[in-house]
């Protein structure tokens, strides 16, 4: 079903080798996506690592992007920038650190439950570093999961949450 232009919210984070050099290039990828104008970039945060792998704090930054593509083009895109800028892992686990992560948080207001692309992202109200980002570039963002906006979310996190849960 062919549908008008979305606006996409994306998160990113690094948290191997230069970090910025990462964040630098999934924010040039995210720019050159086709079908689709990058609106808006949060400022490039310092987050201390969530999660049981031991790692190194991260890089974290949210975007806004406004595609005519559909929801799975719109994260096969994310995927191609994140094997361009080399994505490894140092451990074959969940939550392990990685060269450039991009996670699809929001996609105008669908909601998509499948393995491959769940939409909203069905951890992000948990995750300071995701929230604070993201409320800098999208505050009046609906979760439509929740009937939340992301300002309202990062409010009722608790004071101490830097983000975690699976
Ligand atoms: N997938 C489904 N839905 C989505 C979506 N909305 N966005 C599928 C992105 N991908 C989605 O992704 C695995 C598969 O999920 C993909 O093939 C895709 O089709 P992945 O990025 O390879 O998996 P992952 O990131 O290793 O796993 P997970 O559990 O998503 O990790 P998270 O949740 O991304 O956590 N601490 C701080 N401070 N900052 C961080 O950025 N990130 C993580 C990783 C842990 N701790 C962190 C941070
Ligand atoms: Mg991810």
């Amino acid at each position: 079903v062919p549908h008008g232009p979305v606006i996409a919210c994306v998160a990113l984070g690094s948290n191997l080798g230069d970090r910025h050099s990462h964040i630098d290039a999934g924010i040039r990828g995210l720019g050159a996506i086709p079908a689709s104008a990058l609106l808006a970039v949060s400022p490039v945060t310092e987050t201390e690592p969530v999660g049981p792998v031991p790692q190194g704090p991260y890089l974290n930054a949210a975007a806004v992007v406004r595609t005519a593509l559909p929801p799975r083009e719109f994260l096969a895109a994310l995927h191609a920038i994140e094997r361009a800028r080399g994505r490894e892992r140092v451990l074959k686990e969940r939550w392990g650190p990685r060269t450039l992560d991009l996670d699809l948080l929001l996609f105008g207001d669908e909601v998509i439950d499948e393995p491959a692309i769940t939409v909203p992202h069905p951890r992000m109200h948990e995750r300071r570093f995701v929230l604070e980002p993201l409320a800098a570039v999208a505050p009046d963002a609906v979760v439509p999961t929740l009937g939340r906006t992301v300002l309202e979310l990062l409010a009722a996190l608790p004071a101490a949450a830097t983000g975690s849960g699976a």
